[in-house]
């Protein structure tokens, strides 16, 4: 039955209505209690018209999930897994293991230490097996360094990315010029 559940839940019909295309980028994390945290990788992601998927995938109560997930992603089509998990963070790492794609951690900030378990605990990782971790709670930076390593192949994606840069420097000037009067 757990067989079952995990192909019904990886399979194409499981995608969800974010896009219809397929996803290029996964952002899992490991409770709905990341969700307000990591949709902010998905108003990125939203902004750039970059097709996702968001799940729920736990390292620690759903292991047999994440390890089916890390396996098929890459086959199903995703080129960048975002994965936030706060306190002992291991989905991050964990998932890195498994795939060959680019992983990037979002330390999400739980109920002690502030954050600092969890970024530790997702940054610290051995040699030969890397996470690109973001600062903590910080899935903004998540969505848009996916948006990078993705404009690497994709010339349109990259263009939005310096049209992104440029307003907010403008942003910024118009802020200061502001003050200034
Ligand atoms: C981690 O434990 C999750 O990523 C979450 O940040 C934290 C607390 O999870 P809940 O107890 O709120 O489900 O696995």
């Amino acid at each position: 039955i757990l067989e079952a559940r995990l192909n019904t839940l990886l399979s194409d019909e499981s995608l969800d209505s974010h896009s219809t295309a397929r996803p290029r980028v996964g952002i899992i994390m490991g409770s709905d209690s990341d969700l307000p945290v990591m949709k902010e990788a998905a108003k990125v992601l939203n902004m750039f018209e970059v097709p996702y998927e968001i799940r729920i995938v736990s390292a620690h109560r759903t292991p047999e999930l994440m390890f089916r997930y890390a396996k098929l992603a890459r086959e199903r089509g995703v080129q960048i897994i975002i994965a936030g998990a706060g306190g002992a963070a291991h989905l991050p790492g964990m998932v890195a293991s498994l795939t060959p794609l680019p992983v990037i951690g979002v330390p999400v900030r739980a109920s002690v230490m502030d954050g600092l378990d969890s970024l530790l605990s997702i940054v610290q990782m051995p040699r030969g097996v890397p996470v690109a971790t973001v600062a903590v709670n910080n899935a903004t930076n998540a969505g848009l360094l996916s948006v990078r390593m993705l404009g690497v192949a994709d010339v349109d994606l990259q263009s939005r990315m310096s049209q992104y840069q440029e307003d907010t420097r403008d942003e910024v000037l118009a802020k200061a010029e502001k003050l200034e009067k």
